[in-house]
């Protein structure tokens, strides 16, 4: 099915109405349920799963430092929107079909409420999973201004229950970015992009099976999932109307596995300012940003001096990525028309200077982790990765103290791209370099076969997901705390996150 590109606005994400506020917490109350809407006018309402009957969700806005309170709950119906692979861990027989836990990515957050893949809950909290231990999660944001987001967590069925539409932003602003005089306001628009495919009566399609299927089950999962259209806050290939003026956007790739590289097509320069953590030192002007599955960057683009034009958001991301096949590349993500009059004078700025970032030395790390992305062959001849050749089930190997300073070595033996994310902290990217995976394989030596390569200018701020290339070794560095407890870290492209690259960590006292 061929969907018209441009007919539709950018819909923008509701900001959510706190329940109660006093002088201690600010409350919220977040409701899941399946309803139909439109995601494209050439095409039926869609069935989708949502937060507060919204996808993406309602936006969630809070300071730096504030206390707030939220209780999730699931109004799901009792059979998932999507096919159920059960082979999968955590989605066996033997639990229930739909469940649900929801994580703040990006969020230091005590362990009782980071949405721990096996402390989800069901419907009306009737069933639990085994490590469920609060209804009500409670987040500290002690956290300087940054773009976060909220999504589903179950183990087994995040591809799932993301897909069918279960993620949203989650915003942390402060009195430092606020000083920046940023664009703000109607001129900050958060954008989600997400890839979906569609059936012909405008239903949701997600394969049921691998490009060579496994004939012994009705359903499995898939290696990765790429859709050929792509969304914007929800919408099929939306057009956004704007006045000749700055906007900041908050730019998030909230897709299963695809990679995107945004490009505009007018040649203008993407002043970048905030990566995954927030804020950088310094705006950096770019011509393409490449954001992996749950990367975000935090840009202003500038259109003063366009008014008339239609500039279109491109992508030229192969998927999977690096080196997949250019076919499965969507080049189109939206189109920005500066048609709207000026309403004001335009006094906000693209910064020179936004706040220091302390660069980590290595000195200071206690200890060294090599970690290997690993690709092996399941029972039934399926592609399944796990990390540093262990699935979520292994015994915890990570215990990092509370406090420490740890760098990793995330040593990639797969011939795609990882994004690797890790909960609680963030960190920053030291370098990569090129090595020989057949010698790591037969001898377990990184030997390097290139120079060491800084991050990438976009890169250069606190990240919480950084991607792995394949043949390289990414090493980065973070310290572990405030809290104490388990955690997990884990692949973003959500189908390998779900079979089976992640892993639970404990930091411990
Ligand atoms: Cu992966």
């Amino acid at each position: 099915m061929i969907l018209s590109k441009f007919v539709n606005e950018l819909p923008i994400p509701p900001v959510l109405k706190p329940r109660r506020k006093d002088q201690f917490h600010t409350y919220y109350k977040v409701n899941m349920t399946e309803f139909k809407q439109s995601l494209h006018s050439e095409l039926n309402d869609t069935k989708v799963w949502g937060y507060e009957g919204s996808y993406p969700g309602p936006t969630i806005e809070v300071e730096s430092g504030e206390k707030v309170v939220i209780k999730w709950t699931n109004n799901l119906p009792a059979k998932h929107l999507l096919s159920v692979d059960y082979t999968v861990h955590g989605a066996h027989l033997d639990v229930p079909e739909v469940r649900t836990v929801v994580h703040v990515h990006g969020a230091s957050v005590e362990p009782e409420s980071d949405g721990y893949p096996e402390a989800w809950f069901t419907r009306g909290f009737k069933q639990v999973g085994p490590y469920f231990r609060k209804k009500v999660y409670q987040y500290d944001n002690n956290m300087q201004a940054c773009t976060l987001w909220y999504h589903d967590h179950t183990l087994g069925i995040t591809r799932l229950n993301i897909y069918a539409g279960l993620a949203g932003f989650y915003l942390i602003r402060d009195h430092r970015e606020r000083l920046l005089n940023l664009p703000c306001g109607q001129y900050e628009i958060p954008l989600i992009i997400q890839d979906k495919s569609f059936n012909e009566d405008g239903s949701l399609f997600y394969p049921r099976q691998p490009e060579k299927p496994v004939p012994q089950l009705e359903t499995s999962i898939v290696p990765e999932f790429f859709g050929d259209t792509i969304l914007v806050n929800g919408k099929v290939w939306p057009f956004l109307n704007v006045e000749p003026r700055k906007y900041r956007f908050r730019l998030l790739n909230g897709s299963n596995s695809r990679f995107y590289r945004f490009k505009l097509d007018s040649g203008q320069l993407i002043y970048q300012i905030g990566t995954d953590g927030g804020l950088m030192e310094y705006p950096i002007g770019m011509k393409e940003i490449i954001l992996a599955p749950a990367e975000r960057a935090d840009v202003i683009i500038d259109f003063t001096n366009f008014e008339g034009k239609n500039i279109i958001l491109k992508n030229g991301a192969p998927a999977p990525f690096p080196d997949g096949e250019p076919e499965n590349v969507v080049d189109t993500v939206m189109e920005i028309r500066v048609t709207l009059p000026l309403l004001s004078i335009d006094t906000s700025v693209i910064p020179s200077y936004m706040k220091p970032f302390p660069k980590m030395s290595e000195q200071s790390a206690s200890k060294e982790r090599h970690l290997t992305l690993d690709e092996k062959t399941d029972k039934y001849g399926r592609e399944i990765m796990l990390l540093d050749g262990k699935g979520w089930g292994a015994p915890i190997t990570e215990y990092p103290k509370v406090g420490s300073t740890e760098v990793w070595y995330l040593i990639n033996l797969t011939d795609d791209s990882h994004p690797i994310h890790i909960h609680l902290i963030h960190f920053q990217v030291l370098d990569r370099r090129a090595f020989n995976v057949e010698i790591y394989k037969k001898e377990r030596v990184i030997q390097y076969t290139g120079p060491l390569m800084p991050p990438e200018p976009q890169e250069r701020g606190w990240k919480d997901t950084v991607n792995a290339n394949p043949n390289e070794v990414t090493r980065i560095i973070m310290t572990f705390g405030p809290y104490t407890g388990l955690y997990v870290w884990h692949c973003h492209m959500l189908e390998h996150e779900d079979y089976e690259m992640m892993r639970p960590y404990i930091v411990i006292r």
